[in-house]
C-alpha cells in the first residue's frame, strides 16, 4: 500500500491539492527538468492524485519540491486532470496558505520556483496572498478564428504563465445557469485554434480560453469565465488568466501601470490585480484568498483496479 500525504485548499472556490509526502523522486535538476521527468516517468502519479475517484476535473495538484536555490521557500510543479501547468495563480495562493498552515513559512515575501521561472509571493495574512507573477504580455491582438457552430470570434493571444485566448465580444451570459453553453463555446474555440494555426510563441498550444463580461457585483471591474485545458472551468478568477488580461488592458491603454483591476470569477469570487512594466513586459501582482479544507492520506492499493485514477 503506497501512501500520499496531501493538504487541500480552495482559492476563490478553485481547489488545490498540495502533495507534501509520498511523491515521486524527480532528482535535483531545475523545475523544468523535473517537470519533464514527472511527465515522462510518473504520469500515473498525476492521475492518481487529481483524477476521479479521489479527485475531480477541477482539481489542480501541486507537487512540493526541494528548491534549487536554498533561498527559495519551495519548488512546485502544478498538474491537472489532463497534464501539467507551467504556472498556476490560484494554486500559488493555495500553496502559500498551505505552507503557512504547515508552519513552514510566516507572513512576508517568499520565492517559489516553478517550471516557467521563479516567482515571488507575499503571505499578507494567514489567508491572503499576493503573487508577483512571471512577465506577461500580449502576443497578438484581434485574432479572428472560425468556430464550429458559432462563426467568427475575435480574441487576443496573451501569456500570463499559461497561454490564453481572450474574448471580449460574444453573445453569452456569464452565469452558472449558462455553464453548458459557455463550456461548449470555449471548448470549440480551443479546438479551432490549432486547426487554424493560431498558437502562442514558438508554436505553443493555447490551452486556456477566457471570456469577459460585465461585473456581477459592485466591487468588481468585470467577470470572466475560464476554460482550463481538461475542459473544467476555473471557479476562481484564474491568476494566470487575470495576468494575461492585465497585460492586454495595459497594452490597450485601458489600465494604467499600478492601477487596480478587480477580476470577478464565474462564481462571484474576486482577485485584485495590477501590473508594472519592466523591459516591455508586464509584471502582474495578483491578490486572492485561500482556505485549507482537508489534510488527508491517499491510499494507493495494489488490489484497487482504479488505484491510478480514471484516465481518458
Ligand atoms: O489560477 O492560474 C490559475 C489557474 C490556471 C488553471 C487553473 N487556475
Amino acid at each position: 500500500m503506497h501512501r500520499i500525504n496531501v493538504i487541500d485548499s480552495h482559492t476563490g472556490g478553485e481547489p488545490t491539492r498540495v502533495v507534501i509526502a509520498g511523491g515521486p523522486d524527480l532528482g535535483g535538476g531545475t523545475m523544468d527538468e523535473r517537470l519533464a521527468k514527472f511527465q515522462r516517468e510518473h504520469d500515473t502519479f498525476r492521475s492518481t492524485v487529481v483524477n476521479e475517484p479521489r479527485g475531480n476535473d477541477a482539481m489542480v495538484g501541486a507537487l512540493l519540491c526541494e528548491p534549487v536555490d536554498s533561498a527559495s521557500a519551495a519548488g512546485v510543479i502544478f498538474f491537472n486532470n489532463v497534464g501539467y501547468l507551467g504556472m498556476c495563480g490560484h494554486g500559488t495562493i493555495g500553496l502559500l496558505v498551505t505552507l503557512a498552515h504547515m508552519g513552514k513559512i510566516g507572513l512576508g515575501t517568499h520565492q517559489i520556483e516553478t517550471p516557467v521561472g521563479p516567482i515571488s509571493a507575499t503571505l499578507e495574512s494567514p489567508n491572503q496572498v499576493m503573487v508577483r507573477n512571471v512577465p506577461s504580455y500580449r502576443l497578438a491582438k484581434d485574432v479572428s478564428v472560425n468556430v464550429d457552430g458559432y462563426g467568427e470570434v475575435i480574441g487576443d493571444v496573451a501569456w500570463g504563465g499559461n497561454w490564453f485566448f481572450l474574448v471580449n465580444k460574444h453573445q453569452h451570459d456569464l452565469t452558472l445557469s449558462n455553464l453548458d453553453t459557455l463550456i461548449d463555446f470555449t471548448w470549440k474555440i480551443r479546438q479551432a485554434l490549432p486547426r487554424q494555426g493560431i498558437t502562442g510563441a514558438n508554436g505553443a498550444e493555447i490551452d486556456h480560453v477566457e471570456l469577459f463580461g460585465p461585473p456581477g457585483n459592485a466591487s468588481s471591474d468585470g467577470k470572466n469565465f475560464v476554460l482550463c485545458p481538461g475542459k473544467a472551468y476555473d471557479r476562481s478568477p484564474c491568476g494566470t488568466g487575470t495576468s494575461a488580461k492585465i497585460a492586454c488592458l495595459i497594452a490597450d491603454g485601458k489600465l494604467r501601470e499600478g492601477e487596480t483591476w478587480r477580476q470577478e470569477s464565474i462564481i462571484g469570487t474576486l482577485f485584485e490585480g495590477k501590473g508594472t512594466i519592466v523591459d516591455g513586459r508586464v509584471i502582474p501582482e495578483i491578490r486572492g484568498t485561500a482556505y485549507v479544507n482537508a489534510e488527508a492520506t491517499l491510499l494507493v492499493s495494489p488490489n484497487d483496479p482504479l488505484a491510478l485514477g480514471i484516465r481518458a
